[in-house]
């Protein structure tokens, strides 16, 4: 008969080995849709057991491959955060990341500065942990396939390549908007983003600029695992095109040096720990 009275619950003993490259539970193509009734609280409810205060999570299991900080960059779009923690935690999970997620929240309603935001977060974010990988995504695109996964590589990474939006095609060659992966390294070689493009259009395309002008290419998974669904919804407000950033674009490789990291100015207002993220409101000095 076999020893039952020998089997163990505890976990194993010594220090717990690394995650595999490829994590074990990925389910591959995912259905997604946005329901109307989807509570945050049953969100909490179903992950409570294993997220930490603040959006963090790590395996139990092994050592993940990454410490990854997720930014969203974010004012007033409350119902897409909802449908955004709905999916992305249990695909952040199955896909073994030690991870954090970062509400980077404007306050007021001047004029929005998506890049500031995202800068802002990578410097919050590196206050309380030793990340190595962010992850910049916008509030409203959700992964259709979690095989396409939330790291970083050796070149900066494209995710949200075949939007439905855009019928599921690449919009042109350079583009590193929407959803990408960028090392700390490689982030801090360009000096982040310009915090000088306000309102929208142009700070994603400037970014892949400062990163072509350093030497780097811009990765991508291919894109049947690089679907992406988009939360449809009208323009913002105080967000509108801004006719300038376009011709901002010349003057790239002259700004990337002193407009950036080196150059951020910004108060942060308050912070929230959620469970299910941190939410940082910050002043970004918008201009009048
Ligand atoms: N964002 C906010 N609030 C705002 C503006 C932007 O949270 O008021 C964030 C959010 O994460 C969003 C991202 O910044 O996903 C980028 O915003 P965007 O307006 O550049 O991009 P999005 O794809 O909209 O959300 C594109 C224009 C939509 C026009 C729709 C007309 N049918």
């Amino acid at each position: 008969a076999p020893e039952v009275g020998l089997q163990t619950s505890a976990a194993p003993a010594g220090p717990l080995q690394p995650c595999p490259d490829v994590p074990p539970n990925l389910q591959g193509v995912l259905r997604v849709e946005f329901s109307t009734n989807r509570s945050l609280e049953d969100v909490r409810q179903r992950l409570g057991p294993v997220l930490q205060e603040g959006g963090r999570y790590k395996p139990p299991t092994c050592v993940a491959k990454q410490k990854v900080a997720i930014i969203i960059p974010f004012r007033n779009r409350h119902e897409h955060l909802k449908h955004w923690l709905h999916f992305l935690h249990p695909i952040l999970i199955r896909q073994q990341l030690d991870y954090g997620v970062y509400i980077i929240n404007q306050e007021g309603d001047s004029v929005f500065n998506r890049a500031k935001l995202m800068n802002i977060g990578h410097v919050e974010a590196l206050k309380e942990y030793d990340y190595d990988c962010f992850v910049f995504s916008d509030v409203d695109l959700i992964p259709l396939d979690d095989r396409n996964l939330y790291r970083c590589s050796d070149n900066p990474r494209h995710l949200s390549v075949a939007v439905d939006k855009f019928n599921f095609i690449l919009p042109y060659a350079t583009i590193f908007g929407g959803v990408s992966a960028i090392s700390k390294e490689q982030f801090l070689k360009v000096n982040g983003f310009s915090n000088t493009f306000w309102g929208w259009g142009g700070e994603d395309d400037d970014l892949s600029q400062r990163l072509y002008f350093q030497g780097m290419s811009i990765s991508r998974p291919d894109s049947l695992i690089g679907r992406y669904k988009m939360i449809k919804h009208g323009r913002d407000l105080h967000n509108n095109p801004n006719p300038q950033n376009v011709h901002k674009l010349k003057e790239t490789a002259y700004n990337m040096n002193t407009d950036g990291l080196n150059s951020l100015s910004y108060t942060v207002r308050e912070i929230k720990k959620d469970l299910l993220y941190t939410f940082i409101t910050v002043d970004v000095q918008a201009p009048a």
